[in-house]
C-alpha cells in the first residue's frame, strides 16, 4: 500500500510540471509547461483580461477597455459614497452594493480561506441621477463604469447611471471583473477599466410555467438570481393553465382550491409580493399571465357549486378531439357574466402582489369544438342573431376579449397588454380586437412563418419567443400520454444564441424596423416535464445564451461567446446556480 502511494504521489508531481492555461492570444486554453506560462500569471487573471471582452457576460454596446494588471483586493476593503436622489432610492442602491458584496464574499469562500487584509482601499463613488425604485418596460438600465489605479495608490471605481437599475447592472460587471487567483491567494479585481453600456432590447426575458408542474419559491428565486447575473430583466409567469391553479387569490379562494395541486403547491399575495421586491431589487420586473379563454380547467370548476353557473366548459371532458387542447380539456365560459368578474377580482388580486406595467392574457391555442358543444354559448349566438359558423366563434371570442380588456383597464388603467400569437392576431377575422394600440404580440410560432411580417406590418409590438429556437422545454409542451413521448429536438446555447429577431424579419423583407417596437424576447420554460429540480439544468447557462443575444445584439454568432460562456457557467455555480456543464472541465483545470 505503501508503495502505491509512492507512485500515485510521483505521478501527481510529474502532472503537476504542466499546467493548463487559458490562451489570451486565441481566447482559449491550452497546455503549457510551467515554464512557458507568463510569469505570475494565473489562469483566472489571464482569463479576466483577455481579448477584448475578458470575462464580461453579456458584452457591453459601448466602448469596452479592459487592462492588462490586477490588483490583490478583499470585500472588507470596498467603501461605497453613493450619491442618490432620495432616501428610497439610496436604499435600493444600498441593497445591490449588498448583492454586490455577497459574490466578493463567495468568491472568498471559494478560495478557502481567510483573504488576508490588503492595503488596497477599492472606492466605489456611485453617481445616480433619477430617483426612479421600481423597474419598468421604460427603466434608462444604461451605465457607465471606470476603474483606475495610481501606482500602489487607492483602487477607484466609478459608476454613473441615471437609474438605480443601471447601477446595479454597472455592480454586475464589476463583479465579472474580479475573480478568484488561486496563484495570488486573494481575489484580484482588474485595475484599469472603462465600460459604457445600454441594452440593446427593452424587453429581457424568461417564462416559466408554473401550472403544469408547480415551482417552489425558492426555485423561482434562485430563477430571478440566474437572470439578474445575465442582465435579463423580465420574468413572465405563466401562473395559472388547465393543469392546475397555484395563485391564491384572497378574493377568489376557490380557485386554488379547486385548482391548486395541494395545499402546499400555491402561491400567496404575500408570497408573490415578497418576489416581486428581491426581483425589482435584481432588476426584475415580473409580469404575470393568467391565460384565457383556453388553457383554463382546474381551478374554474367552482361556479355551479356556488351557484354562479359554469365559469368553465369541457373540463376534463375525455373525448377531446377538436374540442381543445389538452388534456385536461377546459376554456372559459364567454357568455357567463360571473366570468368577467372573476377575472377582474383575479386581476386585482394580482395587483396587490405585483402591481405589474404590463399584463399578460395569454390568449393562446383557442379551439371552438368546445364552445360549439355547448347549448350555453348556441343559444347566447343565437340570441345576438348569429350561427355556429367559424366567423361566429371568432366574434365570440373577440367579444371574450374585449370584455376581458375592459377588466384590465378597470383594475390597472390602460397598460399595455400581451397576448401569444393566435389565429386572431395572425388573421384579420374580427375587427378592432386585437388593436396595435393595445397589445403586444408574443411570438411562439415558428422563425420561418411569414405571418411575422404581417404582425410587424399590422402595427403591432413584438417580443419574439420563436418555438424553433427559444424554447426550453424538449420543443413540444409534450408528455407521455399526450401521444408525443419524444423529447426532441433538444436546443443548444448555440440555437438560441443565434436565434437573432431582427435577422427574422429582414428574411421576411423587414429590414429597417422600427427599435422601439421590437421589444425583444424571452426564452419559455414549459413545464410539462420539469420542476424545480431540473429547472436550473435546463434555465442555464442557455438562458445564458439569449441573455447576450437581447442584451448585446452581437453582430458575430455564437462562436465568438464559447470562451466566455464557459466561464459564465463557472460564475452561475458559483452563485448557486446548478447550471449544465457547456463542456468537459479540462479548460478550467488549474494545475
Ligand atoms: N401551453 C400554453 C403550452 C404551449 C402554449 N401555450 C406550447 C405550445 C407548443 C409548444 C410548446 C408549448 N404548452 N399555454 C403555446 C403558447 Cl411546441
Amino acid at each position: 500500500i505503501c508503495a502505491l502511494f509512492i507512485v500515485i504521489s510521483l505521478v501527481s508531481l510529474v502532472n503537476s510540471a504542466s499546467i493548463w492555461r487559458w490562451d489570451c492570444e486565441n481566447e482559449f486554453c491550452v497546455k503549457k509547461s510551467k515554464n512557458n506560462a507568463t510569469a505570475g500569471t494565473s489562469l483566472e487573471t489571464c482569463k479576466l483580461v483577455c481579448g477584448q471582452y475578458g470575462t464580461l457576460w453579456p458584452v457591453p454596446t459601448g466602448d469596452v477597455f479592459i487592462g492588462s494588471a490586477v490588483v490583490n483586493v478583499i470585500s472588507q476593503n470596498f467603501v461605497f459614497e453613493t450619491n442618490a436622489v432620495t432616501d428610497a432610492s439610496r436604499v435600493l442602491i444600498e441593497e445591490m452594493v449588498d448583492i454586490f458584496r455577497g459574490y466578493l464574499v463567495s468568491m472568498e469562500a471559494y478560495g478557502g480561506i481567510e483573504p488576508t487584509p490588503s492595503n488596497s482601499m477599492i472606492v466605489v463613488k456611485i453617481d445616480c441621477s433619477q430617483d426612479d425604485i421600481r423597474i419598468t418596460y421604460n427603466t434608462d438600465e444604461s451605465y457607465e463604469l471606470r476603474i483606475t489605479q495610481e501606482l500602489g495608490e487607492v483602487v477607484r471605481v466609478s459608476i454613473t447611471a441615471p437609474t438605480a437599475f443601471g447601477v446595479r447592472h454597472a455592480l454586475e460587471t464589476l463583479s465579472q471583473l474580479a475573480a478568484w487567483d488561486d496563484l495570488a491567494g486573494s481575489v484580484v479585481l482588474v485595475n484599469e477599466v472603462f465600460v459604457s453600456d445600454r441594452p440593446f432590447y427593452r424587453h429581457r426575458g424568461l417564462m416559466v410555467d408554473t401550472s403544469r408542474n408547480f415551482i417552489q419559491l425558492g426555485d423561482l428565486y434562485r430563477t430571478v438570481d440566474g437572470m439578474s447575473y445575465n442582465k435579463l430583466n423580465t420574468l413572465h409567469l405563466h401562473l395559472t393553465d388547465a393543469h392546475s391553479f397555484p395563485f391564491d387569490s384572497p378574493s377568489v379562494p376557490q380557485m386554488a382550491v379547486y385548482g391548486a395541486y395541494s395545499e402546499r403547491k400555491k402561491y400567496t399575495v404575500t408570497d408573490l409580493k415578497a418576489l416581486n421586491e428581491y426581483a425589482n431589487t435584481r432588476g426584475i420586473r415580473i409580469v404575470p399571465e393568467l391565460d384565457g379563454p383556453a388553457h383554463s380547467a382546474y381551478g374554474w370548476q367552482w361556479g355551479p357549486d356556488y351557484g354562479l353557473g359554469d365559469l368553465a366548459l369541457c373540463v376534463n371532458r375525455l373525448n377531446r378531439t377538436n374540442v381543445c387542447i389538452g388534456p385536461p380539456c377546459g376554456i372559459q365560459n364567454p357568455v357567463n357574466e360571473n366570468t368577467y368578474g372573476v377575472l377582474e377580482l383575479l386581476f386585482s388580486d394580482l395587483k396587490e402582489a405585483f402591481s405589474p406595467d404590463v399584463f399578460h392574457l395569454g390568449a393562446d391555442e383557442v379551439k371552438f369544438g368546445c364552445w360549439n358543444i355547448t347549448e350555453e354559448i348556441v343559444d347566447w349566438l343565437e340570441d345576438q342573431g348569429r350561427g355556429r359558423e367559424e366567423v361566429d366563434f371568432y366574434y365570440l371570442w373577440g367579444y371574450y376579449q374585449n370584455r376581458t380588456l375592459e377588466k384590465v383597464d378597470t383594475v390597472y388603467g390602460n397598460i399595455p397588454v400581451i397576448v401569444w400569437t393566435s389565429s386572431l392576431t395572425e388573421e384579420n377575422f374580427v375587427e378592432n380586437v386585437i388593436t396595435p394600440e393595445r397589445y403586444i404580440v408574443q411570438i411562439w410560432t415558428e422563425s420561418s412563418e411569414p405571418s411575422i411580417a404581417s404582425l410587424y406590418n399590422k402595427g403591432y409590438d413584438l417580443i419574439f419567443s420563436n418555438s424553433d429556437n427559444w424554447y426550453l422545454d424538449c420543443g413540444y409542451g409534450s408528455w407521455v400520454g399526450d401521444g408525443n413521448n419524444w423529447c426532441s429536438p433538444y436546443k443548444g446555447w448555440q440555437l438560441l444564441y443565434d436565434n437573432d429577431p431582427l435577422e427574422i424579419l429582414a428574411n421576411q423583407g423587414i429590414l429597417n424596423p422600427d427599435p422601439q417596437r421590437i421589444w425583444g424576447g424571452e426564452a419559455a420554460m414549459w413545464t410539462e416535464q420539469t420542476d424545480g429540480g431540473t429547472l436550473d439544468g435546463k434555465l442555464w447557462p442557455r438562458g445564458s445564451a439569449i441573455a447576450e443575444r437581447l442584451w448585446s445584439n452581437p453582430p458575430g454568432k455564437w462562436r465568438t461567446a464559447e470562451k466566455r460562456l464557459v466561464h459564465m457557467r463557472e460564475v452561475l455555480c458559483l452563485r448557486g446556480i446548478g447550471a449544465d456543464p457547456v463542456q468537459p472541465h479540462w479548460c478550467h483545470q488549474n494545475e
